[in-house]
């Protein structure tokens, strides 16, 4: 049984062919084109899928997770800020089922990566939040084992929760959101202001971090206290057994983790705090998933 599972970001499109034992038989990763709006993406998403389709034609059907708020219920993104220009208003499952001929469960990115993480920690946890820190802040809450979508499917959008009263102006017309200090792209742009460094992603601010770079030093203990603070709130507000963390930052990690581990021992936070362990393609995975899931139970997650 193998299915197509989508990851659409802000910076790429990821995809997938997985098995119903979680295991990728084919990936493709390209640049998502956000010049052109909607036509560039859905043209990139074509050709992530052309690609996996020339791999496999015995595929079930193609899973999407992709940021914006999805009414998962009629397969359509409501909302999305310009981090995926013109893509509010798509109905996704449309798109795919009169293109593809296929089935198609469409659904948030962060809502996809955390049932992907789930799926492989062997579905241990009952309560799980999941955040992604990426070109934007994804997150997703799991409760008594189902997603929970919100009655408007906002729910689990950590990024746009206020951090900072009067902070930082964001893409979704709030000012101060949690997107706008712990997404990858804005500890990369507030690095490089700080600095007057070019830095052009994380990994390379997380090497400078670790090597005891003066000028950096302070930006990334800033960013690491900000996480806390929202591992923190989460505790005590979601209070789930588990608070996983993904998307791009995790990948650097090793320069990191121990540095957050340190912040919470101090903030009596009760529960596990993990890094995603399927990387960048929990998302891909989870969509599969979740496709899975509303095939055998005629419904959702
Ligand atoms: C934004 C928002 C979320 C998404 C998150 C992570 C849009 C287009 N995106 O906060 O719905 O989950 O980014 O997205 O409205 P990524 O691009 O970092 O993967
Ligand atoms: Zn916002």
């Amino acid at each position: 049984m193998k299915a197509i599972g989508i990851d659409i970001g802000g910076t790429t499109i990821k995809g997938a062919i997985v098995d119903e034992k979680r295991k990728i038989h084919h990936q493709v990763t390209i640049q998502t084109n956000r010049s052109e709006g909607r036509n560039g993406i859905l043209a990139t998403l074509t050709t992530t899928i052309d690609q996996l389709l020339e791999n496999e034609t015995e595929i079930m059907g193609i899973g999407i997770g992709t940021a914006g708020r999805v009414d998962v219920d009629r397969g359509k993104v409501i909302y999305s800020t310009a981090n995926l220009p013109g893509w509010q208003g798509i109905n996704l499952r449309e798109f795919i089922t009169n293109t593809y001929a296929l089935p198609a469960f469409i659904d948030n990115d962060a809502n996809a990566a955390l049932a992907g993480e789930w799926w492989n920690r062997g579905e241990i946890y009952d309560s799980v939040t999941f955040l992604t820190l990426g070109t934007g802040v994804g997150g997703a809450n799991m409760i008594r084992r189902k997603i929970f979508r919100g009655n408007l499917w906002n729910g689990g959008e950590w990024g746009h929760v206020i951090l900072y009263p009067e902070g930082r102006a964001c893409n979704c017309g709030n000012r101060g959101c949690i997107e706008q200090y712990l997404s990858g792209t804005a500890l990369v742009k507030t690095a490089n202001g700080q600095s007057g460094r070019t830095y052009t992603n994380g990994a390379d601010l997380f090497e400078a971090f670790q090597a005891g770079d003066r000028k950096i030093q302070p930006i990334v203990e800033r960013y690491l206290d900000d996480l806390a603070l929202v591992v923190y709130n989460l505790s005590v507000s979601i209070d789930p057994e588990a608070v996983i963390i993904g998307g791009g930052v995790i990948e650097s990690k090793d320069q990191w983790w121990d540095v957050l581990i340190e912040k919470l021992t101090g903030k009596d936070v009760n529960l596990d705090v993990l890094p995603a362990a399927l990387g960048n393609k929990a998302g891909m995975i989870g969509a599969v998933k979740l496709l899975f899931d509303a095939m055998s139970k005629g419904g959702e997650v």
